[in-house]
């Protein structure tokens, strides 16, 4: 998979791809990022990118030229365009599954108040949002959804890891609690069932305290899901 991130602040991006699972991934070609400055597309000697919004109101909008001509400069027949944006449909697992399979994303951060209109009409394919509340840029929102979708490609993560295994895979409901050694923490012991080695109960244990808690925090997945939860 290849990422062009297309920013005003490539510089936000070092290090978050630098570490544990991404790095490797990098390493081994499974996925490639490249930054691409927004601002070196911009025409003018002052390297403008942004400007008043017609009509009036606070903030600036990223004007259409610089974007546009950034963009084009990246897209291929096989990209697909992404903004990252809070008017856009919130990301979620499947649709992570569904980019990963993807050859080419172009995902573009907007920044200040808003990105012209036009740009958004004639060159981006979808607008993506990493939830309700809003960002200082789609900088941060391009990482999550850069994490995320690469989780889904195959070797990215291990067996250990299986992302078919996720919270949001299969039914639908959260992991029982995990522990692991000492026994006793804080005067905490590890609840007696999973250290007496059967398999069934421990099964039966998981899939209970799983549901618990999802339908303690998150009441709508259990809704969403009730067919497949018998419940
Ligand atoms: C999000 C979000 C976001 C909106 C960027 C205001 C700066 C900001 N992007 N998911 N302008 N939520 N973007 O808040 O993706």
């Amino acid at each position: 998979m290849k990422y062009d991130i297309l920013s005003l602040f490539p510089e936000y991006f070092i290090g978050p791809f630098d570490v544990s699972i991404l790095k490797r991934a990098r390493q081994k070609e499974l996925i490639d990022i490249e930054l691409v400055n927004i601002r070196d597309f911009a025409n003018d000697k002052h390297q403008t990118v942004d400007d008043r919004p017609y009509g009036g109101g606070p903030g600036m909008v990223l004007k259409p030229g610089p974007l546009t001509e950034a963009i084009r400069s990246k897209r291929t027949k096989e990209s697909r365009v992404i903004m990252l944006s809070p008017q856009g449909k919130v990301l979620n697992a499947a649709k992570c599954r569904e980019l990963a399979k993807e050859s080419h994303l172009i995902l573009v951060c907007g920044h200040y108040e808003a990105v012209d209109e036009r740009v958004i009409e004639s060159e981006i394919d979808e607008e993506i949002s990493i939830g309700d509340y809003v960002l200082t840029s789609g900088a941060p929102a391009a990482i999550v959804l850069i994490d995320a979708v690469s989780r889904f490609i195959p070797h990215v993560i291990g067996h250990e890891e299986a992302a078919s295994q996720d919270s949001f895979e299969g039914d639908k409901t959260f992991d029982a609690p995990h522990y692991t050694r000492p026994e006793e923490f804080e005067g905490k012991r590890v609840p007696e069932v999973l250290t007496n080695g059967n398999h069934a109960e421990i099964e039966k244990w998981r899939r209970a305290k799983g549901l618990l808690k999802t339908k303690r925090v998150r009441p709508d997945l259990i809704r969403a899901n009730e067919d497949n939860l018998g419940v």
